[in-house]
């Protein structure tokens, strides 16, 4: 066996573990790393990124994409709290992802030498475990581990810190094996019992959310729902887990919620939940479910038993994968009598709910979202990061099938950029849509530089409002009329994409979208759409002065 070093130790490990992308900004502690990547650039591209927050979210959406983990490289102390948000958003989202961050050499550690910081208490309560490699020989041990650690159970990220004089010392050593996400399958009597409840249920619902699906228990869930006509409900920002346009989809249980669909979960008397935590979001701030003791008869399927009685206690608790769980469940045997006339009146709340209503301004983000829906091709990838601009494509857009929706389940602003560059360098052949905020868009437009030196022909929207629209809502409400941080002087963004080498355009009316967009695409490269909207259409149902006065305007519903 050869002597290798710390740095090519680690690319082989990685690439035993058939990682086929990297994404990070380098630093001279990982120096011996970089070098080792030169020569497999072929087999694992090192994605240069212009900010660590962008790269970390690159990685990340990378682990939504693919479910193995994001592979990420930052330095010391400055690269590790600018990768900070990605990080946090793996938590948060249950994605997987590995974030190996440089260290200063053990012969000077505990001194806080330059940039030097302890990563395992940084990261302590994000990440799901943080570590150190002290030994070149132990790199496949830990590279193992933390893929393991990243993918089983609930997924989320893994830190290693990676001391300069370990990645540059040479020892011999062999790699580790490819491993795989940890099974996790229900009891057969649990299963049973779930049908048996199912089948004897009035007022039956299935939320469907988390990680650990893929394309196979999509597909399951797809026939689960056809033999049971259950309706189906996706959670907060995972949309694309249930074909949107399908007659037993009952619309999305998140922020700003179809009444009629939050009446359902409140008043429905058995809650199947797949893959959901039951999170704030996807609870309307815990008040559908009611903490411990829910009042519907819970039946809660997750892959982290971790996760199973931390908030609510289930009448079933299942520690499986969706996979496994829809595996073992007999759809036909769940049916109960009327429940496909409910499954039919859910989908029908939900189209009525995505039904364009009047907004002012001369660019209409209803209909925009309603022409997107209709003209993208069923396997497009849409991303968001978060703001009111979000809002209108969760509520019209019908993902689902294979048309994939990266979204941020922390509410993380920044995170259309960098997720639409990931899910466009992995699927250069699908359409991809990222969608942003001006607020939004300028958290991490900076990697518009990093879509141009790839190559990644991503249409960037950007709705631009001139304002923190969301941050402003809430202000009205709360203290009308005194407008405090939330103005913003914005460049012209048209200009400035194409400053960077991208196609830039301006929309400035409804009918001028399509045209523009239809040229984007065209180009076959990365190409931004200014969206130049009215600042009263601060919401999908309300109007800045209507907020602002208290009453909704003549035709419109106050409060999103
Ligand atoms: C990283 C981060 N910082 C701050 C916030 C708080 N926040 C949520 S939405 C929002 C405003 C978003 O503005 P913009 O992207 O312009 O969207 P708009 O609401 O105007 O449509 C802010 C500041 C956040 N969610 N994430
Ligand atoms: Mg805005």
């Amino acid at each position: 066996m050869a002597l290798r070093s710390g740095g090519e130790i680690l690319v082989a490990n990685l690439l035993a573990q058939r990682a086929t992308l990297a994404f990070g900004v380098p630093g001279e502690s990982f120096l011996a790393v970089l070098d080792a990547l030169y020569d497999v650039r072929d087999r694992l591209p090192f994605i240069v990124c212009r900010h660590e927050g962008g790269a970390a979210y690159m990685a990340e959406a990378y682990g939504k994409l693919t479910g193995r983990p994001g592979i990420l490289f930052v330095t010391r102390g400055p690269g590790a709290s600018n990768a900070a948000v990605g990080i946090h958003t793996a938590a948060q989202d249950s994605s997987p992802m590995i974030a190996f961050v440089g260290q200063v050499g053990t012969d000077m550690v505990d001194r806080e030498a330059f940039q030097e910081i302890d990563y395992r208490r940084m990261y302590g309560s994000v990440a799901k475990w943080a570590a150190q490699i002290d030994r070149a020989e132990r790199i496949p041990e830990y590279v193992a581990h933390a893929h393991r650690t990243a993918m089983s159970g609930r997924p989320g990220p893994v830190v290693l810190a990676l001391p300069e004089d370990m990645l540059a010392s040479r020892v011999e050593v062999a790699d580790a094996p490819y491993v795989e996400a940890i099974a996790a399958a229900p009891l057969e009597r649990d299963v049973r019992a779930a049908e048996a409840l199912l089948r004897r249920a009035q007022r039956p619902l299935v939320i469907v959310g988390g990680s650990r699906w893929d394309e196979r228990s999509r597909d399951s869930l797809l026939r689960f729902g056809e033999a049971s006509q259950l309706p189906i409900a996706c959670a907060f920002r995972h949309q694309d887990l249930f074909d949107n346009r399908h007659p037993n989809y009952a619309g999305d249980v998140g922020i700003a919620i179809n009444p009629t669909l939050a009446a359902r979960v409140r008043e429905a008397d058995v809650l199947l939940v797949i893959g959901e935590r039951l999170g704030e979001m996807t609870t309307s701030g815990y008040s559908l479910i009611d903490v411990p003791s829910p009042r519907q008869t819970l039946i809660h399927v997750h892959p982290g038993a971790g996760e199973l009685g931390s908030v609510y206690q289930p009448a079933i608790a299942i520690a499986a994968t969706p996979g496994a769980f829809l595996d073992a469940i007999d759809g036909a045997a769940a049916r109960s009598g009327a429940i496909a006339a409910q499954a039919a009146s859910a989908h029908a709340d939900y189209e009525a709910w995505r039904t364009p209503r009047p907004v002012p301004g001369a660019v209409d983000l209803w209909r925009i979202v309603h022409w997107l829906d209709e003209r993208l091709p069923a396997d497009a990838v849409l991303t968001n990061g978060a703001g009111n601009y979000a809002t209108w494509i969760h509520r019209v857009f019908r993902y689902g099938g294979a048309r994939r929706q990266l979204a941020p389940y922390s509410g993380s602003m920044g995170y259309g950029v960098p997720s639409a560059i990931t899910a466009k360098l992995l699927h250069p052949e699908r359409v991809v849509v990222s969608w942003n905020g001006d607020g939004c868009y300028l958290m991490n437009g900076q990697e518009l530089a990093t879509a141009v030196q790839y190559g990644v022909a991503v249409v960037f929207v950007v709705v631009d409002n001139g304002m923190f629209g969301t941050i402003r809502m809430h202000q009205e409400r709360n203290y009308p009329g005194r407008v405090s941080g939330t103005d913003l002087v914005n460049p012209d963004f048209a200009v400035l994409a194409r400053a960077y080498g991208a196609d830039g355009q301006t929309v400035e009316a409804t009918d001028h979208f399509a045209p523009a967009f239809e040229r984007a695409v065209a180009s076959g490269r990365p190409a931004l759409l200014h969206l130049k909207v009215d600042p009263q259409a601060i919401t999908m149902n309300a109007t800045l002065d209507g907020l602002r006065d208290g009453r909704p305007k003549p035709g419109l519903i106050r409060n999103a």
